[in-house]
């Protein structure tokens, strides 16, 4: 019998599919079979989407009250969870990631960004002054926050929903049109998402979704598309300095999630179990493809060798698997080119002296899954940080272990980097807990946790990691420009 056509993922521009200038498939890395053809966007699909998009904010969208805006992201939040398991299938096919991972973290997410950002917008204050003039007189200053406009939301493949939703949800709830490019490698759930912003009740032109690569594709087609006003981009911190250049030609502001190269540090107090159970979560979560997860752990000399044997016993329980396997906690690399990537940093830690403590190779799964981009766990000891392996961020399930004996010692050496994105802080002391964390030169330090969100909290990085803040009004600000009334009374 011949197998059926694989799924032919168009763009979505003005409420409707829209075929590319080109096809390139879609890979698994679970096995390398091809999963789906995307149509890649040429530089008119491109334009066709701003059009639509600028289109959109000149109808009733533009004029849409704030009130209209929060229930239409709560019937989105609604119906993502109404129709939750193809998200995960969708999500799935695309990375390969556990199913649970996705239906609890991902999809979750999704729903809850769009709530988030409706409470959000419908509590927004007003900015206003009362102004005393010289002469006795006063004046009324208030702010009227407006769209920004016509947004390019460029993300990545490694929480694909997750992070386009982050964006996407405070985009629409300040009243933009967005112009959406979803990673290469993970097309499927932008496409979906299409579907259900639409069947919330969203004017066509609203959300639009154009498909292809960065460089001399839908990427740069977008990012130096004179007719938008902004761009919000969650990625590697070098595609940022890229889309800066291209978006400093028209002067237009830029919101940057970028790449991190996270520490914790382990004081000789912390709570050994509960430690090791977070720090290896912030290790190996997602395979290490977060960009908050830990690479550089420091730990106090006295309980090196303690927490070094805990997470090793940890990281031997993971289990590689199949996505829909009940057993699986870990899933592959995102793909070959990365694996690529990650496994030359294994290569390079043991020429730069370290000790292999864990993993540090391609695990052998079976011929089924040979063609997948499978990675083995890894932890090391023996390094310190001039290795590049502890400089340069891998964004692979890997960690450096590294010992210190004083606070300041721990201080300087995590924040002895060009990132600052997270840092985590493990101590039953919670004054050194408080202490430390305000010390780390980052936009998000954590103690005794890791990835613990709130969504109004802002989120982002400083040095390397990116520029600006989102989350809760961080995220309005960035996505609506204020017009100052001043009235004479
Ligand atoms: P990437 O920068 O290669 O790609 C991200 C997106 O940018 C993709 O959609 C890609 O097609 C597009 N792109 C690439 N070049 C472009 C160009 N010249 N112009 C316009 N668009 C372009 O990143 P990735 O490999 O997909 O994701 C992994 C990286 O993302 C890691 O560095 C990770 O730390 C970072 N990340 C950061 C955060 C954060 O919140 N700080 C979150 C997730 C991922
Ligand atoms: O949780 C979030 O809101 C967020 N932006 C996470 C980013 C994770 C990076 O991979």
């Amino acid at each position: 019998m011949s197998k059926p056509p694989l799924p032919d993922i168009e763009n979505f521009i003005d409420g409707a599919y829209v075929a590319g200038s080109g096809v390139f498939d879609d890979v698994s890395p679970v096995d390398g079979s091809s999963v789906a053809t995307v149509q890649e966007a040429g530089a008119d699909v491109v334009d066709m989407a701003v059009r639509a998009a600028r289109k959109s904010l000149e109808g009733a969208w533009g004029s849409s009250s704030v009130t209209d805006r929060a229930r239409l992201l709560r019937r989105i939040a609604d119906r993502i969870e109404a129709r939750s398991e193809e998200f995960v299938a969708a999500e799935v096919r695309d990375t390969g990631k556990p199913e649970s991972l996705v239906r609890d973290l991902d999809v979750a997410r999704a729903a809850m960004n769009f709530r988030a950002f409706a409470d959000t917008i419908a509590s927004s204050p007003l900015s206003s002054y009362l102004t005393d003039l010289a002469d006795g007189r006063q004046a009324l200053n208030y702010a009227v926050p407006k769209p920004l406009g016509v947004v390019a939301v460029i993300v990545p493949w490694n929480l694909p929903l997750l992070l386009l939703t982050w964006k996407v949800a405070p985009a629409l709830a300040c009243g933009n049109a967005v112009v959406v490019k979803p990673s290469e490698e993970t097309p499927s759930s932008a496409t979906l998402l299409a579907e259900i912003i639409m069947e919330a009740g969203a004017p066509a032109g609203v959300y639009n979704v154009v498909h292809g690569f960065g460089p001399g594709s839908a990427g740069e087609f977008l990012t130096a598309h004179p007719g938008i006003d902004g761009v919000t981009f969650t990625g590697e911190t070098k595609t940022g300095s890229t889309i800066m250049r291209a978006a400093a030609s028209h002067v237009r502001p830029v919101s940057f999630e970028l790449g991190g190269k996270n520490a914790a540090i382990v004081f000789e107090d912390a709570n050994i179990d509960a430690t090791l159970d977070g720090l290896a979560r912030s290790i190996f979560l997602n395979t290490g493809q977060v960009c908050l997860c830990t690479e550089r752990v420091y730990v106090h000399s006295s309980i090196f060798d303690e927490v070094a044997a805990g997470l090793v016993q940890r990281g031997q329980k993971l289990r590689l698997g199949r996505p829909d396997e009940p057993t699986t906690t870990t899933g592959p690399l995102i793909s070959r080119q990365h694996r690529n990537k990650v496994s030359s940093y294994y290569d390079l830690a043991v020429a730069e002296g370290a000790e292999v403590l864990l993993g540090g190779g391609v695990p052998n799964l079976g011929a089924d899954l040979d063609g997948g981009a499978w990675i083995e766990p890894t932890l090391w000891a023996g390094l310190d940080n001039t290795a590049r392996v502890v400089r340069e961020e891998i964004f692979g399930p890997v960690a450096a272990l590294i010992p210190f004996d004083t606070e300041d010692e721990a201080v300087r050496l995590a924040n002895d980097t060009d990132y600052g994105l997270a840092a985590a802080v493990w101590t039953s002391n919670l004054e050194r807990g408080h202490r430390v964390a305000q010390r780390m030169r980052v936009g998000m330090a954590w103690v005794n946790t890791w990835y613990l969100r709130d969504l109004r909290s802002p989120f982002g990085g400083n040095g390397l990691s990116g520029i600006g803040r989102e989350g809760g009004e961080n995220s309005l600000h960035f996505y609506s420009i204020p017009t100052n009334v001043c009235v004479q009374l």
